[in-house]
């Protein structure tokens, strides 16, 4: 099985939670991709109606539309009933690093928003702990500034051996979210220890958005594997 056809599996896994008449927060990326084109396929076979989505950034939007799903968005829909989205990282506790795609302010918006959060993906996700992949922790911040925002952010975590890189483009100029925000991302070479803490500190400093950790958010996470399918729970 391919890392893409375990997130299918994932994926369909979840849309089996989507009911006729609900409101969808549709996630970004590759493996919520998945999600969304089950959902689309389920209406087109009249098993799903009365569907309205969310959608988390704009490449979802266009996904969404193409696929006929109709969008709406949370000043239309302020409780979302059930958001379904992929991660970076799954702790043992469940919680998430977010925003690899660069989607992670929408998305932490609609889905903390939501009654229900299943996050999917495939087992290459689980970490020991968040940063525990050596990949990127993103922050989302002002453009204004941004090189002394990752300076402070740098210096928050200098305990955790962080490196700051602010994430540009192929062209190699600045990536810009769907926000016009730019995007730092941390990463981290030890535990960088009490998440809420962490995440106050970031959120403290003028500048910063959001950031990619998203803590307590998930209802449960489905986890696909060579061996199977998991839904882990809190
Ligand atoms: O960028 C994002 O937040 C994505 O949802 C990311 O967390 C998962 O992307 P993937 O399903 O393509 O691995």
């Amino acid at each position: 099985l391919t890392q893409d056809e375990l997130k299918k599996i994932a994926a369909y896994k979840a849309v089996e939670h989507v009911q006729s008449g609900m409101v969808i927060g549709l996630g970004t990326g590759s493996t919520a991709k998945h999600a969304v084109g089950r959902i689309a396929e389920l209406m087109k076979q009249g098993k799903l109606i009365g569907i309205v989505g969310i959608a988390t950034s704009t490449k979802t939007y266009e996904q969404a539309t193409s696929l006929g799903i109709p969008l709406s968005d949370l000043d239309t829909h302020p409780i979302v009933d059930l958001s379904i989205d992929g991660a970076d990282e799954v702790d043992p506790d469940l919680n998430l690093v977010k925003g690899r795609g660069g989607s992670l302010l929408r998305e932490k918006m609609v889905e903390s928003a939501s009654k229900k959060f299943i996050v999917i993906v495939d087992e290459s996700k689980l970490v020991g702990h968040i940063g525990g992949s050596g990949l990127a922790m993103p922050v989302e911040v002002i453009p204004f500034c941004w090189s002394h925002s990752l300076i402070r952010l740098k210096a928050l975590f200098a305990g955790s051996g962080c490196v700051a890189k602010l994430r540009t483009g192929d062209d190699g100029e600045a990536y810009v979210s769907d926000n016009g925000n730019y995007i730092i991302d941390l990463y981290f070479e030890r535990d960088i220890g009490d998440l809420n803490e962490a995440s106050d500190r970031i959120l403290r400093l003028p500048g910063i958005v959001e950031h990619g950790m998203f803590i307590g958010l998930a209802s449960s996470v489905i986890v696909a594997g060579v061996h199977g399918v998991t839904v882990k729970t809190k």
